[in-house]
């Protein structure tokens, strides 16, 4: 097929978000993921997002260092790459220097809460009125697949060959339930992305963290679940079987913290 072809079925197919940068390079960018990857599935959802609430033109994007993060070149907004871990801290400048805009990070689980869990932390206990999204794929996917905070029990990765032992690397971090736990939080979710009912499931919980912020009540979290087939040496269609009947045990769906208002 085409070039032009296979521009027309995207179009035509899927529609496409207007907040998606335009130009050529976008498409390369969207094609530097490995096939299966979830990642872009995750951006796809917060571009629809952005413009079905219509705050395109007022959204403030922070990106992270990772697999995640190359997502921000794809977008049309504001935007700025903050080093590995400090999305939580640049978001807050922006925040507290630019009250009306919405800002919003889109952070690996390595880069949220293994190097940026002091910046995390912080974002919570202060109540930032921000929207943090966390790409949860239980691995450092960009370097090559190394044991993170939300590695499994069992799970082998290029540091832990023999699978994750709780004696030596301890237990999965529950992120989006620890968030829950902290008062200016306004909302905390986990969804995931492996059926079309998920997608949508999660496309609603991304809408109301934003909702959440519009209404200035206090921060916003949202954990998504995605597939990093290459580094779980599994096929796309394997990785979604994967997070149906390993990831989601360890990893339950729904929404652990939704308040209106806070004291
Ligand atoms: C200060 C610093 N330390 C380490 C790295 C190397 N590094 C780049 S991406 C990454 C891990 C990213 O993992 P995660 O946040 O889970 O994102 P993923 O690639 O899985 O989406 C690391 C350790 C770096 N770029 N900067
Ligand atoms: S290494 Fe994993 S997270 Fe990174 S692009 Fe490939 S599948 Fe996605
Ligand atoms: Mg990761």
């Amino acid at each position: 097929m085409s070039e032009e072809a296979k521009g027309l079925v995207r179009e035509r197919v899927a529609g496409r978000p207007e907040v998606f940068v335009r130009e050529w390079f976008a498409d390369y960018l969207w094609d530097l993921f490995c096939p299966g990857c979830q990642s872009p599935v995750a951006g796809r959802i917060i571009a629809e997002v952005l413009e079905e609430l219509g705050i395109g033109d007022k959204a403030i994007m922070v990106g992270c260092v990772g697999c995640s993060g190359i997502m921000i070149g794809g977008f049309d907004l504001d935007k700025v790459s903050p080093a590995h871990g400090r999305g939580p801290d640049v978001a807050t400048a922006i925040k507290r220097i630019y009250p009306d805009t919405i800002v919003f990070t889109v952070q690996g689980d390595g880069d949220c809460i293994a190097i940026g869990a002091g910046p995390f932390v912080g974002a919570l206990t202060r109540g930032e009125k921000i929207t943090i999204i966390m790409l949860n794929n239980n691995n450092f996917g960009t370097t090559g697949g190394q044991l993170g905070p939300t590695t499994l029990v069992g799970q082998v990765t290029t540091t832990s060959p023999e699978g994750r032992k709780p004696s030596e690397e301890g237990y999965p971090v529950h992120a989006a339930e620890m968030a829950a736990t902290f008062k200016g939080v306004a909302y905390s979710a986990r969804g995931a992305l492996h059926t079309p009912a998920d997608y949508r499931r999660t496309k609603g919980y991304i809408r109301t963290a934003f909702q959440r912020q519009l209404e200035g009540v206090g921060l916003s979290f949202v954990e998504v679940l995605t597939a990093c087939p290459t580094n779980w040496h599994l096929t796309p269609v394997q990785s979604l079987a994967w997070i149906r009947d390993n990831v989601i045990p360890e990893f339950p769906l729904g929404e652990f913290r939704n308040v209106t208002y806070i004291e």
